[in-house]
């Protein structure tokens, strides 16, 4: 097939699952066409089935604000006329879903059809999505797509439950790459880290507020003042000046390291012994899966798609997201003695196996197949 695939390029959720469907489906031979303002930050690497276009900006003294949507809709139309595309996949509903039905409708007008996949990835339904300003669009252009997909069940559910959708939405989870993310023997990063045999507890996110990064530092300091302990905190975002702040004030500073933003979290996670993730919203919570792939149990909340990725007493624990008491008190558990670790290490990787991306891709693939057989049968006459 010759896929389309339509992302946010930048560090996050979406852009870094869209860039890796594509990379497994081009490697299963498909031609996949990236189209975005920036190169996706994972597609570093030259693939002969890769091919990249960029959406520039249209400058002009009287655009206070470029008018990026139009740019993005004229380009779908070139390159699924010029690259004679079978499907377009647009990941995270604003304003993607819009502008490729925008796009569509240009390109029927010009006699082609071109069946458009939808794939909700969170904020797109549960923040930004239902907010007043975007909820008309954002239902109506879901309505318009010839398939919808969601991360999770419970995003599925989000989905019905704010928006009046009169379309089946598949779930399609998301997915790992084990040929990333596995334990590495990483000793070396271990002693510099902590090089007293200290217990390492990773978070990783973009620090926005619905992270709730401040209570992995509470939650820390109760752990920290039973078990000897380091936190990573790693990512970068909106709230890091308040985190720096608070880590002073509860006399943390030596205890947690700031890393920025880091490319390969797969090193810090293979050295990690507990990943914590207290989000107040989370549709599946891939940071979570990457840690399980690697070995690492997890404390998180109970809400969203967080459930269908951790297992309550299995993999690691779930509570409220403000419940910080019972959060450390779990970890603790975790934490306390090796052959409990052991035995959470081992059943979060059985878990993460589940969303291999080898059983993944290939339920894209058939979802694709359908949508493109089903919108041709419904339309014969344009092709
Ligand atoms: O919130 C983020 O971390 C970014 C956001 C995105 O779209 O880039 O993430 C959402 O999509 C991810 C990939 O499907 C999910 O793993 C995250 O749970 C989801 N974030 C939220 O629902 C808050």
């Amino acid at each position: 097939m010759k896929i389309g695939i339509v992302c946010y390029p930048t560090y996050g959720g979406s852009g870094v699952v869209a860039t890796e469907i594509g990379l497994g489906l081009a490697q299963r031979g498909h031609k996949v066409h990236f189209i975005t303002y920036k190169r996706p930050v994972r597609l570093a690497h030259f693939h002969e089935n890769i091919f990249y276009h960029e959406v520039t900006d249209a400058e002009y003294p009287l655009f206070e604000y470029p008018p990026y949507d139009t740019a993005l809709a004229s380009k779908l139309v070139d390159v699924v006329n010029y690259e004679n595309l079978d499907i377009l996949h647009v990941h995270y509903a604003i304003p993607h879903a819009a502008v490729a039905y925008m796009a569509k409708k240009i390109l029927l007008s010009q006699g082609r059809y071109i069946p458009v996949i939808t794939t909700l990835h969170g904020t797109d339904i549960t923040l930004v999505g239902k907010n007043p300003t975007f909820a008309p669009i954002v239902a109506f252009s879901i309505n318009k797509s010839d398939g919808i997909t969601a991360v999770s069940e419970n995003l599925k559910q989000e989905t019905y439950a704010n928006f009046e959708i009169n379309k089946n939405i598949e779930v399609i989870y998301n997915f790992i790459d084990f040929n990333r993310f596995s334990r590495l023997n990483k000793e070396h990063f271990k002693k510099a880290i902590a090089p007293e045999g200290e217990r390492i507890i990773t978070h990783i996110s973009n620090f926005r507020k619905v992270k709730r990064v401040d209570n992995v530092i509470r939650i820390f300091k109760k752990i920290h003042e039973i078990i000897p302990s380091k936190l990573l905190l790693i990512g970068d975002g909106p709230e890091r000046i308040k985190l720096e702040k608070l880590c002073r004030e509860l006399e943390l500073c030596d205890a947690i390291r700031f890393l920025g933003k880091q490319s390969a979290v797969e090193e810090l996670l293979a050295v990690s012994d507990l990943f914590i993730i207290p989000s107040e919203n989370e549709s599946f919570g891939l940071s979570a899966l990457e840690a399980m792939a690697c070995e690492v149990p997890v404390i998180s909340s109970n809400i969203g798609g967080l459930p269908e990725v951790n297992i309550q007493g299995v993999t690691g624990f779930l509570s409220n997201p403000d419940n910080i008491d019972e959060m450390a008190k779990n970890a603790i558990q975790i934490l306390a003695k090796d052959e409990v670790l052991q035995q959470f290490r081992k059943n979060a990787l059985a878990q993460a196996k589940r969303f291999d991306i080898d059983n993944i891709l290939p339920q894209y693939e058939r979802y694709y197949e359908q949508i493109i057989k089903t919108a041709f049968q419904e339309k014969p006459m344009v092709r």
